[in-house]
């Protein structure tokens, strides 16, 4: 749960020319074609230090009724083969915050398990980066909330 509204939390997520405002893995991004509409491609560079340096990503889907981005890993030097992952936001109300409304973010994906590896050390790793993602916008989101800048 983020302790901030919906659209602010969507306006940063759906930014698909601008992931590293959120993902601190993320060193970098050029748009290879589009502008962030969906069938555009990124190319993600990555911060020194991961068993990675770039990732080449296409927007397959964003709806902004259903609150919705769907994105696949279409190349890159790194071993989430087939990665592709689904994000959804809705509200939820927060008991503490005077019936104000909180934001749920719910990530999903598939990738395919490398030969070299097992399922359990490859979800673990596509999970822990979610997690840092997910936290690092719950910060950012939160902050802006408190600066009242939202
Ligand atoms: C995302 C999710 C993931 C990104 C992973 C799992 C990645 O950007 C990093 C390291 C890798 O080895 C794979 O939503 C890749 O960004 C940080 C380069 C794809």
């Amino acid at each position: 749960m983020i302790h901030a509204p919906l659209p602010l939390v969507w306006s940063i997520l759906r930014k698909f020319s601008n992931p590293q405002s959120y993902k601190q893995f993320v060193k970098s991004c050029d748009m290879v074609s589009g502008n962030g509409a969906t069938g555009s491609v990124r190319e993600v560079t990555v911060v020194s230090g991961l068993p990675a340096g770039r990732s080449t990503e296409r927007l397959d889907r964003l709806d902004d009724d259903l609150h919705l981005m769907v994105v696949s890993i279409v190349g890159g030097d790194h071993k989430l083969l087939n990665y592709k992952s689904t994000t959804t936001v809705h509200e939820e109300e927060q008991e503490e915050e005077g019936g104000r409304t909180g934001t749920m973010v719910m990530e999903s994906y598939v990738v395919d398990v490398p030969a070299d590896s097992c399922e359990e050390d490859t979800c673990l790793f596509a999970d822990t980066i979610i997690g840092c993602n997910l936290k690092s916008l719950a910060k950012i989101t939160e902050k802006l909330v408190r600066l009242d800048v939202a």
